[in-house]
């Protein structure tokens, strides 16, 4: 049986390099832009399970604000993107409702970290999202989310709101625009590789 690339192992060759395989999630409340991040930064084409919103998540996922969204990510999204000649990514959007807390236990194992999507007009709903993934100890970077026609918030009061350590990344991010998108996950990214060298040296 050939086997894959087992991810976290630099453990294929490309163009005479040696990858990384790296697991990222990107997570975030419902409608937060996880599809469309993943969309927008991957090379391959996206798998994505969307399914139309039905009863069952009527006054559940709430649609409050949130105009032309018709689907709702019931499993995941994922797509792959290789930041060099070392690493290559492979991102998987999780859904945020509590609902799917089991299966975001699944998702998230053998993960290096996450990027956290947020909407600065709808902190709240992030706590949950922030919660689980500290309990589950991932390190994570906040996408800030800034949709049309919201203000820019100050990073100083939304680290507060959130109740971040001084050191987790906060990006302000356009999940529609692949530099911004990247530019996010880069430093995410870089985040993680500081980690992982300083508890190495
Ligand atoms: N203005 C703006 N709209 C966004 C951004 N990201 C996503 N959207 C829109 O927000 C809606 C929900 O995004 P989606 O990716 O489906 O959210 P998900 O539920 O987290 O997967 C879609 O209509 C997107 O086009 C963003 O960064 N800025
Ligand atoms: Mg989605």
């Amino acid at each position: 049986m050939v086997s894959g690339p087992v991810l976290g192992e630099p453990s294929y060759v490309r163009g005479g390099a040696e990858q990384t395989a790296v697991k990222i999630l990107v997570v975030g409340h419902f409608a937060v832009g996880k599809t469309t991040l993943v969309k927008t930064l991957s090379e391959i084409p996206p798998l994505s399970t969307e399914e139309t919103m039905t009863q069952a998540g009527e006054g559940i996922d709430d649609l409050k604000g949130v105009r032309g969204k018709t689907t709702t990510t019931v499993a995941m999204d994922f797509g792959r993107l290789t930041l060099s000649d070392h690493i290559v990514l492979y991102l998987f959007g999780t859904p945020g409702q509590q609902r799917f807390v089991q299966m975001w236990e699944d998702v998230a194992r053998g993960a290096l970290g996450a990027l956290v999507l947020i909407d600065p007009e709808r902190l709240r709903e992030s706590f949950d999202v922030i919660d689980l993934i500290e309990q589950y100890g991932l390190d994570y970077a906040i996408a800030v989310n800034h949709f049309d026609g919201t203000q820019i918030r100050n990073e100083h009061s939304l680290r507060e709101a959130l109740d971040l350590l001084p050191e987790t990344p906060v990006i302000a991010c356009d999940a529609r625009d692949e530099r911004s998108s990247a530019r996010a996950l880069i430093s995410l990214v870089d985040y993680l590789q500081n980690k992982v060298r300083k508890e190495q040296a």
